[in-house]
């Protein structure tokens, strides 16, 4: 998978949101997936209006917004259909399989309703896939597992991740990758187990910024060439390096960001195919 183009990738993928997810990318030239923490429901919107155009993916975290309300989601909607990008929301779902299924069907958000692709600790076992796939598989929705974490001192590696690798290859229908630093496929395989070379995962990592190392609370930094040329992972998910520190957002500012990071993350996958 390593060396493979997106566009050829795309086309062995058998879960509708991986696969679309794939040609957007292709599509757009965009590897960039923007991930807007904001909480006001004005902020978030008219931040993924300005990036919109340089992404192939926007990351939420729904439940940080003050305002919300179930317009919001019908505006984002409109905005993926306008610029042509799928919606990931960040829930790092981390509960038994009964209640994961109702927080990802239910309550106030829906997210299963309106959220292409969605993600999970494997913390409680393959029941929490087996939750979120009776809920999600119906709908043409992908789940990542985070099978690594950004932050210093993550407790997510070794034997975890590995077992996390090994949950994904038992529901490849449902799960299309992970969140982590690297890539996985040589991941979690048994002593003479052979890579299976049709197993494609999304790799999709966050961390990543040009100008910073750290934010002062646990959050590492790599660059995009870092991220996708040298660690083989397929999207790079940005936040405030895109956005700054929030006040007044400046949106030429953002739009300027946003393709900085799109050009940055495009050629350090153009340099891992040569
Ligand atoms: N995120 C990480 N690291 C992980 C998993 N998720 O940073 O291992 C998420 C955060 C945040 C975004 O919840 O939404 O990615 C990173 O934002 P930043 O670029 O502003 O640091």
């Amino acid at each position: 998978a390593y060396r493979r183009t997106y566009a050829d990738r795309a086309k062995q993928h058998v879960n509708p949101a991986a696969k679309s997810l794939l040609e957007t990318i292709e599509r757009k030239q965009s590897n960039l997936c923007v991930s807007v923490d904001v909480t006001s429901f004005n902020d978030f919107l008219s931040i993924i209006d300005a990036v919109g155009p340089y992404v192939s993916l926007i990351k939420t975290h729904v439940d940080i917004i003050e305002d919300f309300e179930p317009s919001l989601i019908l505006r984002l909607q409109e905005l993926s259909a306008k610029h042509d990008f799928l919606i990931f929301e960040d829930r790092k779902f981390a509960d038994i399989g009964n209640t994961v299924a109702l927080q990802y069907s239910s309550g106030v958000h829906k997210i299963a309703t309106w959220s292409h692709i969605t993600n999970a600790h494997p913390v409680p076992g393959p029941s929490i896939i087996r939750g979120l796939a009776a809920v999600g598989l119906p709908l043409g929705r992908g789940l990542l597992l985070l099978a690594e974490m950004s932050t210093a001192g993550a407790l997510a590696r070794g034997a975890y991740t590995e077992d996390a690798v090994r949950m994904a290859r038992g529901a490849r229908d449902f799960v299309i990758g992970f969140i982590a630093q690297r890539r996985m496929e040589g991941v979690g395989l048994a002593e003479g187990e052979k890579r299976n070379e049709a197993e494609d995962f999304l790799v999709l990592s966050p961390g990543v910024g040009l100008d910073v190392t750290g934010d002062g609370m646990g959050q590492q930094y790599r660059t995009p060439e870092q991220v996708v040329s040298e660690s083989g992972c397929d999207i790079i998910i940005v936040g405030r390096g895109i956005y700054g520190k929030l006040g007044n957002v400046d949106i030429g500012e953002v739009q300027r960001q946003a393709e900085r990071y799109r050009k940055a993350g495009w050629d350090a996958y153009l340099q891992r195919l040569n």
